[in-house]
């Protein structure tokens, strides 16, 4: 019987790294255990919390062991390989994911074999190469996959108490004005695969160019899932991961909307602010919609049309008006430094903010992942240099308690747009706004 181990690393720049689920090591396995069947005997390896020098001790000997690789896990995940190379010098290490679709040489000099682009045919064909000892260093997925195809993915290799989480800190629909969410049994899950967009910043238009667009489970799939997270956990709330949780098209959003209203659950999603109508909006909240959060990043139309995002401030006013007027709490995610930004960006900021009440705004810096168009042509952002450290490409909001925020790029000073903001403007602004936020009670931390 092949040993098969799926290893998740120890996430430890997040601040809880169970409040995200391993959905790509959840399907991966349910392929492989659909396919092999009792030929292969799997594992999800759940590192997160534990120490990295101690990772070592909590890995079983398995034949093959698979790693999805992003930026911020890459340094872990080499010296984990290195470490079980030298234990298990006859087991192999497949590797698919973010940064092994961008830098597949490197990732070839650690890895035995690479998986480009989406995972359902290949690691079949990668496993059962490697039963006859043929693994191949590339396996590249050149035509779409039918994310249809296949069931849900089963979550069995986690504790319960992984997969359902529920009390203050815990629970997944904390609602800014009602506390009891907290208390409802919740979990995570995704029923997309990509994104249409290509804005400058985002990796996305990267790592999905093997399988370009949005996909989106059928609704008849979406409601199977959620009544086995029901039936087998106990779920009564849902986090979608998903970064645009809606078809773009109206008539497969209502089907959508629908498949999840049917199964009871309320819900907590992200989507773009040109996606909310006001009949969308009363769908979302008639189907169990409690929190919609939104990609506006910036509130200067300048920076969205230089960062390709494709939206207007306009929009994002009248979407959060409409969720507004359903009950629905809105969240607003904002980013600071990108290219752009006028002088008077805080003022410009609070202003809006005042305008639309949103509930909550997650304040993050800019970071330059790679990658990304941002990352890949610098001097068309005005970008004088831009930090090679990888370390430093963690964006998340309200992390900066313990630490003094930096930036990973600078700005030449005259830029395609004219004059850009120094480095210290750019973490002045930051501190104040979010000073601002604190007070207003409009961050969670
Ligand atoms: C869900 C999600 C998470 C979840 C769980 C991630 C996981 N590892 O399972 C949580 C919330 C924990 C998370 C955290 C982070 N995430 Co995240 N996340 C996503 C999201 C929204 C969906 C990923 C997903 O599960 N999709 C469903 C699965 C089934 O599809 P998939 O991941 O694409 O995998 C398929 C193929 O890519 C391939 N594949 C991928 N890996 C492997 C490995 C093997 C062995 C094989 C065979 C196949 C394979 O097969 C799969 C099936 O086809 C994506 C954006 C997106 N929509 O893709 C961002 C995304 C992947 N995340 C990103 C980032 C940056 C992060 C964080 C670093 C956040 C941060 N604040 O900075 C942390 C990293 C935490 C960590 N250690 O993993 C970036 C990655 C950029 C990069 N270069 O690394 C993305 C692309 C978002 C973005 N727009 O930039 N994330």
């Amino acid at each position: 019987m092949l040993k098969i181990g799926f290893i998740f690393p120890s996430s430890e720049y997040l601040h809880d790294p169970f409040r995200g689920d391993p959905h790509t090591h959840f399907q991966i396995l349910t392929i492989l255990e659909d396919y092999f069947g009792p030929k292969v005997e799997l594992s999800l390896i759940d590192l997160r919390g534990i120490k990295k020098e101690f990772a070592f001790y909590h890995i079983p000997e398995c034949d093959v062991y698979l790693h999805s690789v992003y930026t911020l896990d890459y340094n872990e995940q080499i010296s984990i390989v290195k470490t079980l190379k030298d234990r298990y010098p006859l087991s192999r290490h497949i590797a698919g994911g973010p940064h092994a679709i961008e830098f597949q040489e490197d990732c070839l000099k650690i890895f035995d074999s690479l998986i480009i682009g989406d995972g359902e045919e290949l690691i079949i064909q990668s496993v059962k190469d490697m039963i006859c000892l043929k693994l191949k260093p590339i396996y590249k997925q050149e035509s779409v996959v039918d994310i249809n195809q296949y069931p849900y993915p089963r979550r069995k290799w986690l504790t319960e108490s992984t997969i359902s989480r529920k009390g203050p800190g815990r629970g997944l629909i904390s609602l800014k004005n009602k506390q009891e969410y907290e208390n409802l049994m919740s979990t995570t899950a995704i029923f997309s695969r990509g994104c249409p967009y290509k804005c400058h910043f985002c990796h996305m238009p990267n790592t999905k160019k093997y399988g370009l667009g949005i996909r989106f489970r059928k609704p008849e799939l979406i409601k199977e899932e959620i009544e086995y997270l029901k039936k087998d956990y106990g779920i009564q709330a849902i986090s979608f991961l998903d970064e645009i949780c809606m078809p773009l098209n109206r008539d497969k959003t209502i089907a959508h909307l629908e498949a999840i209203g049917q199964t009871g659950i309320l819900w907590k999603a992200q989507c773009r602010v040109d996606g909310i109508t006001p009949e969308i909006a009363a769908l979302a909240k008639g189907a169990g919609c409690v929190i919609m959060c939104m990609g506006m990043e910036s509130v200067s139309q300048k920076s969205l049309d230089l960062i390709n995002k494709k939206i207007s401030v306009e929009q994002a006013k009248k979407s959060i008006r409409h969720l507004k007027n359903n009950g629905i709490e809105v969240r607003i995610y904002l980013i600071l430094g990108l290219p752009g930004e006028p002088n008077d960006i805080v003022e410009q900021t609070w202003t809006f903010i005042k305008e639309t009440e949103p509930d909550l705004v997650y304040l993050c810096l800019l970071t330059v992942r790679p990658g990304t168009e941002m990352y890949n042509h610098p001097e068309k952002f005005g970008f004088k240099a831009v930090n090679m450290n990888w370390d430093k490409t963690m964006h998340l909001h309200s992390r900066y308690e313990d630490e003094f925020p930096s930036l990973s790029f600078e700005y030449r000073e005259q830029t395609p747009w004219g004059k850009s903001l120094s480095n210290d403007r750019i973490i002045k602004n930051y501190l104040e706004l979010q000073e601002t936020l604190k007070e207003a009670g409009l961050c969670t931390r």
